[in-house]
């Protein structure tokens, strides 16, 4: 197999609307996170993975955009871009940008273009139908609540939106469509980016006849033959890390997305994992108790099936999921912490690049107590809350409130907690930050971890490390033990002859389990002291041999 840089490289996502103000909007933007460059140094990363900081509206907090290659101006300039570039790569950090090419925003010009007339010449840069017997083309559904085709009036007919109706779908079957995009893929390359993360990317490919077809079914024809195009006419030319989002992946179809020698991308984002504890009518409004079981076997399925032939992307949250510690662990005070690192480590340790979630490494938590939907900011929120309690009453209002508290993505979204300062930190006191901060922030904070050894900071800087140090835990082959056990996750890596063992109590109870007791010495844990085959409430530990 041959070894790729990214594959021994630790990501941390930078949401900027939320990390760093600089200039006293209330929103984050790309001074304020050149400022906090050295604070990821320092966590041990090597990637940043920055969300949206193109043009946009902001429909859809970026995902929207307006205008690939200038800069939305509430984040600042192209020149502060590329400062941050520079910086980042003068501290030994490489910056993936996100790519959102399933769709532009409404407002780009191109989509502009093509609304005036059906004969325009942009026209075909998106996918238009006529009505069918008055209604919409095919019934396919937005993720964003109500149908995926808006009917425009001036040329009478509908256009597909899989996400808000300002996210107009482009039409990849159109080769200009595709020319424009590596054109402007390899300007930013050219620039010095160091990669992408691709948005929605096995969404692109569409039927071109939409009567019978469900939306996603023939997404592995096309898309592959357009990712491999990409390879071929843009990124085979730089030594970079591609990760595609591909919702509904599975361990056989990553392969192909992902295999060592299918030349398309580097890694893909699977969520399976994020599907077990939600609601197969409402999704994530209805939240589910995860069985630990189901997770260690969908977890293990992908160590297992991708060993050898395609790389795993591993992480537990991003800004569309819920705080880690709040949906996998326990955010109670007592636990949070012990917790927080358990989940760390057991995901780090595994075969895969990982990728930590701004504020993971802090044990930031959800917001509890949202009173009222006007707290929320989550274009995808208040949609089904349209939809679901408001139109179609199928969710009571505190029922969809709490599913919005356990599962909403604004919990990713609520402003870094820097310090205890007014507003954390993230802006100035005295200014509004754009969305309700978190109130635990005095207890949970940046400046309280990075000093302290036994903080969860320190605990993700010492995983970050000793990856560094030894290959078993990049390299190493993944072996699940005792599979049926609902509390306890326990499984080994081994390489030329070591083992490495990871043993994670899922539970707030004290257990005993021999495994928790492998040969080797102690390379990581977060209690101070070895108990032997007790294992105590959340307690993990990592061993070598
Ligand atoms: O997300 C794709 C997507 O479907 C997720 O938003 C998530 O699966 C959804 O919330 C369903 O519950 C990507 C981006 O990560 C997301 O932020 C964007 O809103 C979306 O695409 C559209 O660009």
């Amino acid at each position: 197999m041959q070894k790729h840089w990214w594959q021994e490289a630790v990501v941390y996502q930078v949401y900027p609307r939320s990390f760093q103000d600089s200039d006293d909007d209330g929103l984050g933007d790309l001074n304020g996170l050149r400022r906090r460059l050295p604070y990821i140094k320092r966590l041990g990363a090597d990637v940043i993975w920055l969300t949206p900081v193109y043009r946009s509206p902001d429909d859809d907090n970026g995902y929207d955009i307006s205008d690939y290659e200038s800069i939305q101006p509430a984040f600042g300039t192209m020149a502060d871009f590329d400062a941050v570039l520079a910086d980042a790569h003068a501290l030994g950090l490489k910056i993936v940008m996100d790519l959102v090419v399933n769709h532009t925003s409404d407002e780009h010009a191109w989509f502009a273009e093509s609304r005036k007339a059906v004969d325009n010449p942009y026209r075909d840069y998106y996918i238009w139908r006529d009505p069918v017997d008055g209604h919409e083309p095919a019934p396919w559904s937005s993720t964003f609540s109500g149908s995926a085709w808006e009917f425009d009036e001036a040329t009478g007919q509908y256009y597909l939106h899989l996400f808000s109706k300002k996210q107009p779908d482009l039409n990849w079957r159109n080769d200009t469509v595709r020319d424009e995009i590596y054109g402007m893929m390899t300007r930013w390359l050219d620039r010095g980016i160091d990669g992408f993360r691709m948005d929605v990317i096995n969404s692109i490919s569409k039927p071109e006849d939409f009567t019978n077809t469900r939306r996603g079914d023939d997404r592995q024809a096309q898309v592959h033959a357009y990712l491999r195009e990409m390879n071929d006419r843009v990124l085979s030319k730089y030594d970079i890390m591609t990760v595609g989002e591909t919702g509904g992946v599975t361990p056989e179809s990553a392969q192909l997305y992902a295999g060592y020698d299918t030349h398309e991308l580097s890694m893909v984002f699977q969520f399976q994992h994020l599907s077990l504890d939600l609601d197969r009518e409402f999704g994530r409004w209805r939240h589910h108790p995860i069985q630990l079981s189901r997770l260690k076997a969908i977890m293990t399925r992908w160590q297992v099936e991708l060993a050898g032939k395609a790389w795993n992307s591993l992480f537990w949250s991003n800004h569309d999921q819920p705080r880690a510690v709040s949906r996998w662990g326990n955010d109670r005070p007592l636990y949070r912490e012990l917790s927080a690192k358990m989940l760390g480590a057991v995901l780090h340790y595994q075969q895969g690049t990982p990728y930590i979630y701004q504020g993971e490494e802090l044990g930031m938590t959800n917001v509890y107590n949202v009173q009222s939907i006007d707290d929320c900011r989550d274009i995808e929120t208040l949609n089904a809350w349209q939809d679901l309690v408001e139109t179609r009453h199928l969710l009571a209002p505190d029922e969809m409130l709490l599913g919005i508290e356990l599962c909403g993505r604004d919990n990713a979204r609520t402003p870094m907690q820097w310090d205890t300062s007014a507003n954390a930190g993230f802006t100035s006191a005295g200014v509004t930050p754009w969305i309700g901060l978190n109130d635990n922030y005095p207890k949970i904070n940046a400046a309280s971890q990075v000093d302290d050894p036994n903080s969860v900071f320190s605990f993700y800087r010492e995983m970050n490390a000793l990856r560094k140090q030894y290959p078993i835990i990049t390299y190493g082959d993944y072996t699940l033990l005792a599979p049926e056990d609902e509390q306890v996750w326990a499984y080994t890596r081994t390489l030329d002859g070591q083992v490495l063992t990871v043993v994670a109590n899922f539970t707030d109870e004290t257990l005993t389990r021999p495994e928790a007791a492998p040969a080797g010495t102690l390379l990581q844990q977060n209690y101070g002291d070895d108990a032997g085959e007790r294992l105590r409430p959340y307690e993990v530990k990592v061993y070598l041999k």
